[in-house]
């Protein structure tokens, strides 16, 4: 295959790690945890993965000779930049242990699992991937892993392989049931670990000791490049408004770092428009005032940053999604077999009148997004709901209204943009190619010291990579309790936007001031070489964190 002159020098790039994985290392345990919320259903339902100890990597000079031990490492769910500097992690980290150590790849996601489609990954293939974006060497999948029968055919083919663990490579759905599976394959006493990775760029996998889920930075600093060259477009022709929306899923992390990185117009953030239990058309008004004031000053052009899971976020909305889900997860069998329109009407038949008229005032192509589209973990598909075009139309519109009434007089024409898959697959940026690589290794060393049921942690990230801290968090701790198609079940919780964290303060503190003014900040590509105060800055959120 054909290699671009960047994929040719960026191959030879070797990722710096913490100092305390290399050589000789010892680990340390930690006090036992507690799940985040509902202790006592996710100590019952993991009654031997549950209060583990949090434990950590410290140097020592006894290097330990060890047997080799076979793992099988699956990607899961969307893509994110570094996985495949996760997998050459642990390819190096398992080969360190003992030569003879085999890296298996399933295929396709968890389903390869289950399935029993694999490859071996050589030294060969390892090679001509390491430092790549994509997910391509093994390729991923959503498959859920959660019946006893898949866990089942999983064990048949661990056996088949001699395999001694399983790395599971996902966001927080993915390592849920990585943790689901830790816990059977240990009642069962198959002898087989289970550990996580935390991977997504919606950055909505993270916690106290999880800093922040791989992928993030690197996809945010490619939305930004592009984000900035908008804002450059739109000041040099002055004549769109430009609504980009971005991924994210539920959370606004995304929109928020792009929104730090950038200084757009207006930026919405989910987590507040919940909070102040906004409507669709406060949140409009909100849009078509910042419009207006530029317009007064003869500004005719902007730049709106709009999270992909806005919709999800607006109380009224919310609670249809919710009872939604419960009524769609009650009537699966029959809603299934209908047609599209009998599946709308259905719907309309079987909400509450309150409801019901909440989603028959939506416009139809949101109404129709929402009532049929639902990803394997039950969510909501919100990238393919064109909100930027939605909230655009409605603010077009209520300037009319405004220019009728004499209380508006700028001219508004918009562009849209919707930027998620453009980020996904690009090259990790050093932070990521780094923490990337650091998260493999450290999987192994917690393989080769027993542990399942972890997930594999690299800790403060803001200083020199050699700093950094390697160990493992139990993944119970991270858990709560949530309804999931219409049942309670145990799922890692998921890291929203803090209104009193730092990164929203500051941009709360910014936000008046870049609405009126043009305070764009062009933050280019992502640099691979050079001085590393350019190449190795990782976001302004894990700045602004801690
Ligand atoms: P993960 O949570 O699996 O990492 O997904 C990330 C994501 O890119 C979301 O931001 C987006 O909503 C979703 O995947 C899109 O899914 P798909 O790739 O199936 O279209």
């Amino acid at each position: 295959m054909k290699k671009s002159p960047l994929q040719i020098a960026r191959a030879a790039y070797q990722p710096k790690v913490p100092a305390s994985i290399f050589g000789g290392n010892k680990l340390v345990e930690g006090k036992a945890t507690e799940s985040v919320a509902d202790q006592a259903d996710i100590k019952k339902l993991f009654p031997n993965t549950y209060g583990l100890p949090i434990v950590t990597f410290e140097k020592s000079d006894t290097a330990v000779a060890a047997k080799a031990i076979n793992v099988g490492v699956i990607l899961s769910g969307g893509q994110a930049p570094g996985g495949h500097n996760v997998i050459s992690g642990i390819f190096d980290g398992i080969k360190a242990i003992n030569k003879d150590s085999k890296l298996y790849g399933f295929l396709g996601g968890p389903s390869g699992l289950v399935d029993h489609k694999y490859i071996e990954l050589t030294s060969d293939i390892i090679d001509e991937y390491r430092n790549t974006g994509g997910f391509d060497i093994i390729g991923s999948g959503r498959t859920k892993l959660e019946e006893e029968s898949q866990f089942d055919k999983g064990l048949e083919i661990c056996k088949k392989l001699n395999i001694n663990a399983i790395v599971i490579i996902g966001g927080d759905d993915s390592n849920t049931n990585a943790c689901v599976l830790a816990e059977y394959y240990l009642a069962k006493k198959t002898g087989i670990q289970v550990i996580g990775c935390p991977k997504t760029i919606d950055g909505d996998l993270k916690n106290e000791m999880i800093e922040t889920s791989f992928g993030f930075d690197t996809a945010t600093k490619v939305y930004s490049e592009v984000i900035g060259n908008i804002e450059r477009d739109a000041n040099s022709a002055k004549k769109y408004w430009h609504f980009i929306k971005l991924m994210g899923r539920s959370a606004s992390h995304v929109t928020l770092e792009c929104a730090l990185k950038t200084q757009p117009n207006i930026t919405l953030i989910g987590e507040e428009v919940e909070a102040k239990n906004q409507t669709l058309d406060d949140v409009v008004t909100y849009i078509a005032n910042a419009v207006k004031a530029r317009a007064d000053k003869g500004l005719n052009f902007g730049t709106v940053l709009v999270p992909e899971g806005l919709i999800e976020f607006i109380p009224a909305i919310k609670k249809l999604i919710q009872e939604l889900n419960d009524m769609l997860a009650a009537n699966q069998a029959e809603f299934d077999k209908k047609s599209v329109d009998d599946k709308i009407k259905f719907i309309i038949e079987h909400l509450s009148a309150e409801n019901a008229a909440i989603f028959q005032s939506l416009p139809a192509a949101v109404s129709k997004q929402l009532a049929l589209e639902r990803d394997p973990h039950g969510n909501v598909q919100v990238s393919l709901i064109e909100t930027e075009q939605l909230l655009a139309e409605m603010v077009a519109k209520k300037l009319a209204q405004w220019k009728k009434e004499g209380k508006y007089n700028g001219k508004f024409s918009t562009q849209h943009h919707f930027f998620g898959y453009e980020g996904r697959c690009a090259a990790p940026s050093n932070f990521d190619a780094d923490y990337c690589y650091s998260l493999g290794r450290v999987a192994a060393l917690l393989i080769n010291s027993g542990k399942t049921g972890y997930m594999s942690s690299v800790r403060n990230t803001t200083k020199p990579a050699s700093e950094w801290l390697a160990g493992g968090i139990p993944i119970t701790a991270m858990m709560n309790m949530e309804k999931r198609n219409g049942k309670m079940k145990p799922v890692i919780q998921k890291a929203l936007v803090k209104l009193d964290g730092g990164p929203f303060k500051f941009f709360a503190s910014k936000r008046d001031e870049w609405a009126i003014e043009t305070a764009y900040v062009y933050p280019g590509p992502i640099q691979y070489f050079g001085p590393t105060e350019v190449a190795d800055i990782t976001t302004e959120t894990i700045k602004l964190e801690h």
